[in-house]
C-alpha cells in the first residue's frame, strides 16, 4: 500500500471546565481510562501544527524547532505504533514528525491535548486511517486523555465509561464553535513547565489523598449539571460549578501524599481579585489546571475590564484573551 508522503494537522487546546483528575483502576494501563468524565472548551488561537513524513529513514521528532530524545520522543513514537497498528500489521514506516506549539508546552496549558490530538489526527492522515474522529478520539486519550477532547471544536464532554476494553470512553462535541460568544482570560502567574508531571499527580492522589473517593463519586453530578448550563447559556449557574469543580480537584491534589500544590501565592490573590471584581458586578468564574495559571470565563463585554483589573494582580505576567476555538483538521499530501 503506497502512503501518503506527509500530513498536516492542526488542533486546538482545551481547558476542562469540569475536570479530569485519576485513572480507572482494573484495566489496561495503556487504554489510559480516566476515573472522571470530563467537559471542556476547546480554544482559539493556542493550538498544535504538526507535520509528519512518512518516507524518512529514521523516527525523529522536532518541536518548537528542536529535536527530542528520550522520554518526549518515546511517548510520541509510541503514539504513532498505536495508530498504525489501529488499523495495519507488520512494521510501522518512519516518520518524521515536526511539531509547533502556539503556547507553552508544559505549564498546565493543556499542551498536550493539542500535541497527542495533532499527533494522531497527522498520523491518521499519513496511515490512511478513515477520519472516523470518534475513534481517533479513543487513540488520543492513549496518549494523553485531555487530547481525546481536542479533536473537536465548541465544547466537548468526555465520558469515564464503565467497560474495561473502555469502547465506552468516548469523547463527543456537545455544541459547536458558535454556539456561544464566551471569553476565556488566561491569566499566567509563572513562567516555566510545571514541577509534578499530571501522570504522576493523578496516580499519587489515587493512592493516597482521601478526597479522591469523594472527588470521582460526585464528579459525574457536576458533568450534567455543566451540560445543561452550557446549553442554556447560563453563566452563573456554569460558573457557579467549574469554579466547585475546580477547587474539589485542587483539594484532591492538596491532601495527596506528598501535596500536589499546583499553584503559587499569585494563583489565590488572582482568585481573590476576581471574587472581588464579580462582588461588584463585573462578572467572571475561574478554573485552574495543573498549573499556577488562572483561567476565567466571561461574557465578552467584561473581558477588557476583567483583563485590566486581574492583570494589575502582583505576579500576574499577562493576560490573553481566547474564544471557543475551532475542530482540529488534517491535510494529506500524495
Ligand atoms: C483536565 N488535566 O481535565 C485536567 C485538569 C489537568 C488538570 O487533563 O495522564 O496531560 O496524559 O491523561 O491529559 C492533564 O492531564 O494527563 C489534564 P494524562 P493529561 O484538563
Amino acid at each position: 500500500m503506497k502512503l501518503p508522503s506527509k500530513a498536516r494537522a492542526v488542533a486546538h487546546s482545551n481547558i476542562a471546565l469540569v475536570k479530569y483528575w485519576g485513572k480507572r483502576t482494573g484495566s489496561s494501563a495503556d487504554l489510559n481510562l480516566p476515573a472522571v468524565g470530563s467537559l471542556s472548551m476547546t480554544l482559539s488561537d493556542l493550538r498544535t501544527e504538526t507535520m509528519l513524513r512518512t518516507q524518512v529513514d529514521i523516527d525523529r521528532f522536532i518541536l518548537n524547532g528542536k529535536e527530542q530524545t528520550g522520554s518526549v520522543a518515546t511517548k510520541v513514537f509510541a503514539q504513532l505504533d498505536r495508530v498504525w497498528a489501529s488499523k495495519h500489521s507488520g512494521a510501522r514506516p518512519r516518520c518524521e514528525v515536526e511539531s509547533q506549539n502556539f503556547l507553552p508546552t508544559s505549564a498546565g496549558l493543556a499542551s498536550s491535548a493539542s500535541g497527542f490530538a495533532a499527533l494522531t489526527l497527522a498520523a491518521a492522515g499519513a496511515f490512511c486511517l478513515p477520519l472516523d474522529m470518534s475513534a481517533l478520539s479513543r487513540l488520543a486519550r492513549q496518549g494523553s486523555g485531555s487530547a481525546a477532547r481536542s479533536l473537536w471544536g465548541g465544547f466537548v464532554r468526555l465520558d469515564r465509561g464503565q467497560r474495561d476494553d473502555g469502547l465506552d470512553c468516548l469523547a463527543r462535541q456537545l455544541f459547536r464553535q458558535r454556539h456561544w460568544d464566551v471569553r476565556l482570560l488566561i491569566v499566567h502567574t509563572a513562567k516555566g513547565p510545571k514541577p509534578v508531571s499530571s501522570r504522576s499527580g493523578m496516580e499519587q492522589s489515587r493512592l493516597t489523598s482521601p478526597y479522591f473517593e469523594p472527588w470521582v463519586a460526585t464528579s459525574e453530578a457536576d458533568l450534567d449539571a455543566a451540560q445543561s448550563a452550557l446549553s442554556d447559556r447560563d453563566l452563573h449557574s456554569l460558573g457557579t460549578i467549574i469554579e466547585h469543580s475546580c477547587f474539589k480537584m485542587h483539594a484532591c491534589m492538596m491532601a495527596t501524599q506528598p501535596p500536589l500544590v499546583y499553584w503559587n501565592g499569585t494563583t489565590l490573590e488572582v482568585f481573590h481579585a476576581l471574587w472581588a471584581a464579580r462582588a461588584q458586578g463585573l462578572v467572571g468564574y475561574g478554573t485552574s489546571d495543573a498549573g499556577p495559571h488562572v483561567k476565567v470565563l466571561c461574557l465578552p463585554h467584561a473581558a477588557d475590564a476583567l483583563s485590566e483589573r486581574l492583570g494589575k494582580v502582583p505576579g500576574v505576567h499577562k493576560v490573553e484573551v481566547v474564544r471557543p476555538g475551532p475542530d482540529a483538521h488534517v491535510e494529506v499530501s500524495p
